[in-house]
Order: structure tokens, then sequence, then C-alpha cells
């Protein structure tokens, strides 16, 4: 396929391609921001893969399509991880080059240089790629493995041509539509909108963090057509929105996805006439694959809604009401960096198992029920157990610990932890060791010190069998 970003700047130059605060660029004024930030990165003399450690800023978003300009592959970190966790990343991807964000640019494992420093070098000619090869990586992002080992996820131009086919076919397209991003870019969910972008000439309302009102606010105020967002988002904005305030009225579609929605908040959503479209999608498959539609957004509530038009769904053991989630899908990425044998473990004749559990109602609506294994999803943000036991089983004072997801009202889920102790220790010391060492989101927010732990008959921990009453909360 010929470049997005040269297609794109040819057949609509004038088109508004992003905005961000008082700035915006037309699609011809983005092809030459993104042209003279590839020709400052080329000057660094990148190897073949550049990561990119950002917030939702403007420069972040010209980085990243330099990055692809140049033929390069973006690695995307997410910012809230520990230094030793970013490290991991960069060396597990081989970088040698990290561009940052000035407020995130720090020592790592990789030659660091910050937008500032990027912004002082002298462009030198470099001839943008003349074609995105459909399995060429274009871009590269870490979701949490149960090992506790982080995967790169290979995201190939096809899977995103794929995805942005699969989610307009469903969610249709107009001249006029404009796509608030305040979802991370280092996450699917932020970066499929930078690609869609491209491919359907749409502007981008780039945030660059989360405060609900004054997503709240411009979502009244400008003609902005569609948000992603994911639960703990979602909430907020609606606990915020004032009664007596209305999103503009060409808003169309809030499109929620990242995690699992209680029944009340959606039908609230349908009380203040907020189009909330529920979805389904991961990592791995280049964002949604299942979503609602409008006609049956109604009717269907609870529901992640059917497969999009690319995609086929199906559920293990058939007709199971728990069954495991398979998909097959052109939008499945090309698999795990350095990880291919865990990768391939996902398969079954063909059908990759997500680890996600659900059921499909009688007319193919995917209603997602729970998950196999014991990933912990916090706002939006996954985890595994075995990431935080790890870290914390080098404590000294720490002689066993055992991570579980707890349900949290705010966050969907959070971890706490559960140990036995070689001496004494409170709840402080350990949240600050760990903030030391992880993303503080994946920090215990409350631990419990055991007697013993309930223990299978092969004596394997039986991680669900605790809850708080297993043991005595350190203060
Ligand atoms: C929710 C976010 C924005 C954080 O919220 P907030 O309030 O802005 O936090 P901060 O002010 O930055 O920090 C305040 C304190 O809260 C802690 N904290 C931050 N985040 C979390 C968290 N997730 N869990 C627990 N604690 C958290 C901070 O650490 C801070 O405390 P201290 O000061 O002690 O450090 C943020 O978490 C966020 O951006 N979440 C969303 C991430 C996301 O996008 N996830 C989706 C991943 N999945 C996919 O992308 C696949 C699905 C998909 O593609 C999709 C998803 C949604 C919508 C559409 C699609 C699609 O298909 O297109
Ligand atoms: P990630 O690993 O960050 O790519 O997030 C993908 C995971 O989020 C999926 O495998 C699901 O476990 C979860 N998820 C995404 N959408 C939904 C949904 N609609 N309902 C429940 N869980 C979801
Ligand atoms: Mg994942
Ligand atoms: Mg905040």
């Amino acid at each position: 396929m010929e470049n997005w970003l040269s297609k794109r700047a040819r057949l609509t130059p004038n088109r508004c391609a992003l905005k961000s605060g008082a700035k915006q660029l037309t699609f011809f004024q983005l092809q030459a921001q993104v042209l003279q930030q590839a020709g400052r990165i080329a000057s660094l003399q990148p190897r073949k893969r550049v990561a990119i450690l950002t917030d939702n800023t403007m420069t972040g978003y010209l980085t990243i399509l330099a990055v692809q300009q140049l033929g390069l592959e973006p690695v995307l970190l997410n910012w809230r991880l520990a230094t030793n966790e970013l490290n991991q990343q960069l060396n597990d991807a081989a970088v040698d080059l990290c561009l940052a964000a000035d407020r995130l640019a720090q020592p790592l494992a990789a030659r660091v240089i910050s937008f500032s420093q990027l912004s002082q070098q002298t462009p030198v000619a470099s001839t943008p790629v003349a074609e995105f090869p459909p399995n060429g990586i274009a871009s590269i992002m870490y979701t949490s493995g149960t090992s506790g080992r982080a995967k790169g996820v290979l995201q190939t131009y096809r899977n995103h041509f794929f995805s942005a086919m699969g989610s307009v076919l469903n969610l249709g397209l107009t001249e006029t539509d404009s796509w608030l991003c305040c979802v991370p870019l280092f996450h699917i969910s932020g970066l499929s909108i930078m690609m869609r972008s491209l491919i359907y000439g749409m502007t981008v309302v780039l945030v660059d963090h989360f405060d609900a009102t004054t997503i709240n606010q411009l979502l009244c105020t400008q003609p902005i057509t569609t948000i992603s967002v994911v639960p703990y988002m979602l909430k907020k904005l609606l606990a915020q929105l004032p009664t007596d305030k209305h999103y503009n009225a060409a808003f169309r579609c809030m499109l929620l996805g990242g995690g699992a929605i209680d029944r009340e908040t959606l039908t609230h959503c349908q009380q203040r006439q907020i189009p909330v479209i529920q979805s389904y999608g991961m990592t791995e498959t280049a964002s949604q694959i299942v979503a609602l539609n409008f006609a049956s957004a109604e009717q269907k509530i609870g529901s992640a809604g059917q497969p999009l038009f690319p995609v086929q769904i199906k559920i293990t053991p058939e007709n199971a009401t728990n069954g495991h989630i398979l998909i097959k899908t052109p939008t499945l990425a090309a698999g795990y960096l350095n990880q291919m044998a865990a990768f391939k473990q996902h398969f079954q004749h063909g059908w990759f198992d997500t680890g996600d559990i659900g059921y499909l109602d009688a007319e193919g609506f995917l209603f997602v029920t729970g998950r196999s294994g014991d990933m912990i999803n916090s706002g939006g943000e996954n985890m595994f157990p075995a990431e935080i036991e790890t870290v914390y089983q080098q404590h000294p004072a720490v002689q066993q610990i055992v991570v579980a997801g707890q349900s949290d009202p705010t966050w969907g889920s959070v971890p706490v932890a559960y140990l036995q102790l070689n001496q004494p220790i409170s709840a402080a010391e350990l949240q600050q060791y760990g903030r030391q060492h992880l993303a503080h989101y994946k920090v215990p927010h409350a631990f419990y010190q055991v007697e013993s732990f309930p223990r299978t008959g092969n004596g394997k921990v039986k991680r669900r069998a605790l809850t708080p009453a297993s043991g005595r909360p350190l203060q």
C-alpha cells in the first residue's frame, strides 16, 4: 500500500488532521512537520527500532508518525512503568534510541534523547518510505504476560488497516467526524485513533491527559463526534457531567472498551442520552474486534456486540455459557517479539484463544463474563500477579507473597497482597518499595499477613480462595 501519510496529504491536504490545545494542523501541514521530525530522527542514525516515551502531545504524535515514515519500528512505552520495567522492554526490543518527552526523559538502557534535544537537531535529508508494506511492523507495544514477562506485540500495517475498516464499517464516517483521543497513544486504544485518522482523513482532537471536567467541556462545546474511553473514564465523565449540560449536537459515539462495565452505568448513560457503543478488543487485535452497533445498543445493553466484518468468533466448548473466546481475524498481530512459542500456544486449530471467558447469545452477540487465569484489569491497565510477586519476593522481609485481584468501585479491580514475613514491616514501607520497582497501578492497595496459604491437593496456592478475611491487614 502507498505510504498512508503521503496518500492522505495528497487526497485531503486542507482537511484538519490534528488539534492539540490551541494548535492545529491540516494533513498537508502534518506531513510537512512529520517529515521534518523524521529528518531530525534520521540525523541520530537510529537502528531498526526506536522507542517513544510520551504522553498525548503533538510532538509525541508527530514523532510516532515520523518513525513510521523512516520505515523504522516504533516501540511505544507506557510512561507509568518503573525504570526497570522500561529497561526490560528496551532490552527485549534491542532498542538503542529512545525519544522521550522532556518530563519523562531519564537515564535508561538506551540512548535517551528528549524532545527538546531532538528539536535542536539539524534535519538530514531522508526520503519517506514509498509504501507501508502490509506485513511490515507498524508498531510494537508491550502487554503483560502470565509468567510476569511482558510481551512485545508486533502490529502490522495490515492489522491496523483491517482494524480501521472493521470499525468504520460499523460506526460509519462523515466528512466532519472528529475523534477525541484522551486514551494513551502508547496503548492500541489511542494509537488506533491515529491510524484511523490517516486512513479515513479524520480529525483527531488530542488531549494530553485525562481530566473529566475538561473533556466534558470539550464534548459539550466543540463539534467532536467520537471519543474512546475505558470504563473508569466513562464513569468519571458521567459523574461530572452537570445535569443541565448535554454533549454537542454532532456527538454520536462514546466508544467504550478495555474492560468490563456495570449495567447501572450503561443505563445511566441512556438516561443522559450518551450514545455508548460497547466494544471488546485487545492489544493483540490492534483494537476492537467486537462492537455494538447503533441500532442494537439499547436492547443489547451489557453485550460487547457482534464481531466486526473481518472478524470471526467462536466459543469453546460450543454453546458454553462460560466458554473461552476464540477469534480469527486479519487484525491479529504477527506475534510476540522474541516469544513466538508463547504466541503459538494461544492457537487451537487456527483459532486464537484470547483467554477471555464469555458466551454468544442466540443472535450472535458476545457477552464477556470473565477471564481465565489471574489477570488484573485496573482502569484499563492490565497486569498479572507474577510480575508483582517477583518484585516483592526479592524484599528481605518477605518470605512468600501471593497477589490477587480485588474488585474495586473506582478502578474495576486492584491488586492486593497476601504474605508471610521474615521480619515485621509496615504496609507503607512495602508500598514505598513497590513504587520504586513497579508502575504505581501495580502496587498492592492492601497487604494481608497470613498464617498459611490455602492450597490444592498438590500444593499449589489457591489464589482465588484468598480474601481479606484470610489474613490480618498490615498497617
Ligand atoms: C484512567 C487513566 C487516565 C488514569 O486516570 P487519572 O485519574 O488521570 O490518573 P492520574 O491523574 O494520572 O493519576 C492519579 C493516581 O492514579 C493512579 N493511577 C493511574 N492510572 C491508574 C490505573 N489504571 N489503575 C490504578 N491506579 C491508577 C496514578 O498512579 C496516580 O497515583 P500516584 O500519584 O500514587 O501515582 C489511565 O489509567 C488510563 O489512561 N487508562 C486507560 C488505559 C487504556 O487505554 N487501556 C486500554 C488498553 N486496551 C486496549 O487498548 C484494547 C481495547 C481498545 O483498543 C479500546 C479501548 C477503549 C476504547 C476503544 C478501544 C478501541 O477498540 O478502539
Ligand atoms: P490489553 O491486554 O491491555 O490489550 O487489554 C485487553 C483485555 O481487556 C482483554 O483481553 C479483556 O480481558 C479486557 N477487555 C477488553 N474489552 C472488554 C470488555 N468489553 N469486557 C470485558 N473485558 C474486556
Ligand atoms: Mg493483554
Ligand atoms: Mg489526573
